[in-house]
């Protein structure tokens, strides 16, 4: 992982990205030639990177222009002190937005329910797929590591597939039909928001202690499995530190408080990336769960299906085996608890691009990764305990 860790801090110098994290669409509407002589003037000042989608014309013309993140504020109060009427059309460009839209091209199926708040106040929002009453659910997350942004991708395409193909693709409809789904697609959304606004290759959350200059947290070291044993650092500084006690961040804990009240979580997957593999407990010791040959079973299963779409070849085991003994991971939490059917995901790719994965592999990675998933879900329908 050092290797890892230094080439991908070499490359996030020279690798030139281009984001929308936390940039608003504001729509403007000017009242008089004034205002539109102000507007270009405004559209001409390079260094607020203003993109305009529909640039100013003629007096009560619409105009829309997407503001940096960074100039958001800037740009409001010059609008305010000149007058200017505006509202905002699209609060945040990115996955937010998504996940509104959702909600509301589907609103019997899917909700959005609000687990709990990060530590820089970012909402945890859960999308829920439910065809109504409780039902015995499956918890999938992505993103609990902020680099790995081809999760947090394949979080959103499922999500939309699921809303898209209910009552038209037979096994999404079953599937829905007998349980409910929980999908976080921003585990750690500030890590997220850091990795994209400061240093692409952020793993961790951003929680502050006192007593270190280093922030952050390793959130899949912080769960209440084998807290603080092999496989995880004491050193805050480190990538994989376990943080100062189980559960310790926010972000973890919301989740542990939302699986625990509600009570009937049958299957835990998380998506990390990259790697390949497909994983299943336990991490934080080299002993095989009670139900290791099911695990296995389903698991070679799900990995044939991923393969049969694209060719990508997936290994399959225990963690301690497939890649390294790891401590306080959320598989083991979640298993141990008794979800016995509990996974991790390491999406594409084995290393040529690693984190930084190009754009062009999101759809296949997210359009294979729904054949691994639908494959363990089934598996779930069809065996209720
Ligand atoms: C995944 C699930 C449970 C225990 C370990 C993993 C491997 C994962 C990690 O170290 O937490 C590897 C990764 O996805 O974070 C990629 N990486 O090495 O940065
Ligand atoms: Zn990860």
């Amino acid at each position: 992982m050092r290797l890892i860790l230094l080439l991908g801090a070499l490359l996030g110098h020279v690798y030139c990205q281009e984001t929308f994290v936390g940039d608003q669409v504001l729509e403007i509407i000017p009242s008089n030639e004034e205002q539109i002589t102000t507007l270009m003037q405004l559209e001409a000042e390079e260094h607020l990177q203003l993109d305009f989608w529909k640039s100013p014309t003629i007096p009560r013309q619409r105009v829309h222009v997407r503001v940096p993140f960074s100039n958001v504020q800037t740009v409001k109060v010059f609008l305010e002190s000149q007058g200017i009427a505006y509202s905002i059309m699209v609060e945040d460009v990115q996955i937010y937005q998504e996940m509104d839209n959702l909600v509301a091209e589907h609103p019997g199926l899917v909700s959005k329910v609000n687990i709990g708040s990060s530590f820089e106040n970012r909402p945890m929002n859960v999308l829920k797929f439910s065809t109504g009453g409780d039902k015995p659910a499956i918890w999938l997350d992505a993103g609990i590591h902020a680099r790995e942004w081809v999760t947090q991708a394949t979080a959103l395409w499922t999500a939309n597939k699921l809303a898209s193909d209910y009552g038209t693709d037979p096994s999404i409809t079953s599937l829905l039909d007998t349980l409910d789904i929980f999908l976080l697609p921003v585990t750690n959304p500030d890590g997220y928001v850091y990795s994209h606004t400061t240093n692409r290759m952020w793993r961790k959350t951003r929680s502050k202690l006192s007593g270190s200059f280093c922030a952050g947290v390793d959130p899949n070291r912080n769960w209440d499995a084998n807290f603080g044993g092999p496989g995880a650092s004491s050193s805050p500084c480190s990538d994989s530190y376990h943080g100062p006690k189980a559960n310790s961040e926010v972000e973890v804990k919301s989740i542990v408080d939302f699986i625990k009240s509600h009570g009937q979580v049958k299957a835990f997957i998380t998506l990390h990336s990259y790697s390949q593999l497909l994983m299943y407990p336990y991490g934080y010791k080299c002993t095989k769960p009670d139900n290791s040959d099911e695990l296995d079973e389903v698991a070679q299963k799900a990995a044939k299906s991923l393969t049969g779409l694209h060719g990508t070849k997936y290994k399959v085991g225990p963690i301690c085996s497939v890649i390294y003994q790891a401590s306080g991971g959320s598989i083991d939490w979640a298993y141990d608890i008794g979800i016995k059917y509990s996974f991790a995901f390491e999406l594409r790719d084995t290393g040529s691009y690693g984190f930084l994965l190009p754009a062009k592999q999101i759809l296949p990675t997210a359009e294979e990764t729904w054949l691994g998933l639908k494959t363990i879900m089934e598996h779930v329908r069809d065996h209720p305990y």
